[in-house]
Formats: C-alpha cells, structure tokens, sequence
C-alpha cells in the first residue's frame, strides 16, 4: 500500500510526465510546419507518445498498489520556437527537470522504506540516463553546425534514422 506522501509524488510525477508529452507534441508541431524539418517532426512526434506511455505507467502502478493515479490537468505548453537550436535547449531543460524529480521521489521512497517504489523507480532511472544524453548530444551537434544548410539538412536526416533505429531496437 502506498503511503500518502508517496502516492502525492508519483501523482506530481503523472503530471510532469503528461507535461512532457504536451510539449514535446508542441515542438513536433511546430517542426512539422516548418520547411525540411520532417525528422525533427517525427522525432518528437514519438518522443511525446513515448512520455505518455511512461505517464500510463505511473497510474498503472500508483493503482496496483492500492492508490489512485490521477489524470492531471494540463496548460498549454510553449507551441512556437525562435530557432531550431531553442527547441533542442528547451527539450534538454525539460528532461534535466524530469530527472531531477525521478531523483526526488526515489529519495523519498528510500527514506519512506518503500522499496516496492523504490524499485519501480528504478527503469525511470535509466530512461532520464539516456535521454539527457540524447538531449545533450542533439544541442552539442546543432551547436557544431550553426547557421550551416547543409549540416542542419543532415541534422534533420540523421534525427530520423536515429528513431527509426530506437524503434526497431523496441
Ligand atoms: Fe519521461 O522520460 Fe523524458 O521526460
């Protein structure tokens, strides 16, 4: 049985997780209308799909363990962007957050003896692991490439295969 405190953050997790997904959708969005962005678009499009799954997740299991997952309300996240370059930054900020608040409630099971959490806990762990780095690695190219055409053609390309390729790894 979860305690209050614990069943409070992973409901605050739910949202955060929610939020992701709002934005990310925003920025796929925004991407998509714009000329020779299509890999960014489908990036993102399945990055926001991905943080609902780690929402459906969290409420699945604040459920099965005798709590209740609340589906959050949700305000409008940030829908246009100046730059390509601001939409990586914003998604780099956005999972250092995430990760920050994973850190937080694993404290607070640790502290509360609820291993059970603790453990669950543990894939979102590894997931922030991979994608800062994949957050970090993104800025650090566009960084590299500037104003470049050709690079931010490739850039573009290469985002595209990259998912192509995370997806057939599952
Ligand atoms: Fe939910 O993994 Fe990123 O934010």
């Amino acid at each position: 049985m979860l305690s209050k405190t614990i069943q409070e953050a992973l409901n605050k997790q739910v949202a955060l997780e929610a939020a992701s997904s709002q934005a990310y959708l925003a920025m796929a969005s925004w991407a998509d209308i714009q000329p020779g962005l299509q890999g960014v678009a489908d990036f993102f499009y399945v990055q926001s799909d991905e943080e609902r799954v780690h929402m459906l997740k969290l409420i699945k299991f604040v459920n099965e363990r005798g709590g209740f997952g609340i589906v959050p309300h949700l305000g409008q996240p940030i829908i246009t962007f100046v730059s390509l370059k601001r939409v990586f930054e914003e998604f780099l900020s956005h999972e250092i957050k995430v990760s920050e608040s994973i850190n937080d409630l694993v404290h607070m099971a640790l502290q509360e003896k609820d291993y059970a959490t603790h453990n669950f806990l543990q894939w979102y762990v590894s997931e922030q692991i991979e994608e800062e780095r994949l957050a970090r690695t993104l800025n650090e190219k566009l960084e590299l490439i500037g104003e470049d055409k050709s690079g931010l053609y490739l850039f573009d390309r290469d985002i595209q295969a990259y998912r192509l390729q995370s997806e057939k790894k599952g």
